[in-house]
């Protein structure tokens, strides 16, 4: 669909997009002059949507639309180009409770099914800059505080259910994009599917292991459902590096069209599985030894840095917030003795979570390694063997991480452990750390 008669829906072309903004009179003034000198750039990076960036006289914003279908693949691949509803809806819901951690929203056209929100500058990509080797030293703390504010107050914990009610009958209605994720993260990796790739011949043994290995797919199997019936919070539900912009001092989480109601841990895993592949790729790229070591030091320490961010924000939010919910009623806890169980309870809550993220970051990893959708941070090793050397390490780690979960009971439990996965090797019956 180019174009539909019916809705009024086409895809903009580049030289259409000045046009169209410039019908939108608090576009036209935030841009200046009258559009005959906006630039507009093609910028698109990810694999679904047309993204581009329009600069004006006095000012810039960020564009976005969707396609009817995944860009990479063109339309062969065909997508609903609702997904934008939905990304405007959960920016509008989510806004105003992570506040300054995301673009400022400005407009949404339904018809086009077009997004326009603040050109972020100079902010890069956040794959980008583990991959230039840059530090971030507030990226690991904003994004944890963005999970915790956003799964807190969207939960059952802080919400009365019919509010929490409303968010499930809007999101669960994007399936489109539920199922990419169930199809991609969760299920190809495991079978002989056409849209798997690996880096060949290198990774063969490793993809043969992962479809044999039926204790495996038991546990996948275990937070697929989990991923689709546990309807904790409202989550981000694609929260890799691609899905954040940053600078030295500015983190903002973009891209929010596979919003659910799903598994807080869904969105934690992802953050941690994108931090320990940047560490597995890091030697692949450019830079002295010594450099690298310290950087790959600075990404375990990001790892701490966010699960520990986010235990306390998470933790913090419950214990501050009085409001009316129904899932511990504070009538039933007022007591002292109450106050203390309440405590138990919380710390449980938040175990289970780290105990989600880690079988969540296991199972993103695998899927970036032979499903679709491989991530640049390996893309970027040119010597197809050492990529493979790289990529065979991360997988060791997350076969561990779903099979051995018990050997990594802390965040520094697990980051003492991945050192040791660096060298596990293309033979996958040789690579057991346990
Ligand atoms: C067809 S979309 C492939 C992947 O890109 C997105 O960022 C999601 O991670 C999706 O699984
Ligand atoms: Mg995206």
């Amino acid at each position: 669909m180019n174009a539909s008669k019916t809705t009024g829906y086409r895809v903009l072309q580049q030289d259409e997009i000045a046009a169209v903004l410039a019908r939108e009179p608090s576009l036209y003034a935030l841009l200046g002059g009258d559009g005959s000198t906006w630039r507009v750039r093609d910028v698109a990076d990810g694999n679904i949507n047309a993204v581009y960036l329009v600069d004006g006289p006095a000012g810039g914003v960020c564009v976005k639309q969707a396609l009817p279908w995944v860009r990479v693949a063109g339309s062969s691949w065909p997508l609903p180009i609702e997904r934008a509803t939905f990304e405007n809806a959960y920016m509008r819901r989510i806004e105003p409770i992570v506040g300054a951690l995301v673009p400022r929203w400005l407009h949404f056209d339904p018809v086009l099914h077009l997004i326009v929100m603040e050109r972020l500058e100079p902010h890069i990509i956040l794959r980008q800059g583990l991959i230039q080797g840059r530090v971030f030293p507030d990226a690991a703390r904003a994004v944890a505080d963005y999970v915790a504010a956003a799964g807190f107050y969207t939960s059952d914990l802080a919400n009365p259910f019919e509010r929490k009610s409303e968010d499930l009958a809007l999101f669960s209605r994007n399936v489109a994009l539920q199922r990419i994720t169930v199809d991609l993260v969760f299920t190809d990796p495991y079978s002989v599917a056409p849209r798997n790739h690996w880096t060949e011949p290198w990774l063969d043994a490793w993809a043969a292991a992962l479809r044999n290995d039926l204790a495996l797919k038991t546990v996948v199997a275990r937070y697929r459902l989990n991923y689709l019936t546990h309807s904790q919070a409202l989550i981000h539900g694609d929260l890799h590096s691609g899905s954040v912009m940053v600078t030295e001092h500015d983190t903002r989480v973009i891209d929010g069209e596979f919003a659910m109601l799903g598994p807080i841990g869904f969105d934690l895993g992802a953050f941690v599985a994108n931090l320990l592949m940047a560490w597995f790729a890091k030697p692949g790229h450019a830079g002295a030894p010594a450099a690298i070591s310290h950087y790959r030091q600075w990404i375990l320490d990001q790892v701490v840095v966010f699960w520990q961010r986010f235990d306390r924000r998470f933790s913090s939010h419950w214990s501050s917030h009085a409001a009316l919910n129904d899932a511990y009623p504070p009538s039933h806890f007022a007591s002292v003795a109450g106050q203390e169980r309440l405590a138990l309870i919380q710390r449980d809550y938040v175990d289970r979570m780290y105990a989600d993220t880690l079988a969540y970051a296991a199972i993103k990893i695998i899927r970036r390694i032979v499903g679709f959708a491989p991530v640049a941070d390996f893309l970027a090793i040119e010597d197809l063997h050492q990529r493979a050397q790289a990529q065979a390490g991360a997988l060791a780690l997350a076969r561990d991480l779903l099979l051995q979960p018990q050997h990594f009971a802390d965040i520094a439990a697990l980051v003492d452990a991945v050192p040791r996965y660096e060298k596990a090797g293309l033979d996958p019956d040789l690579a057991h750390r346990y």
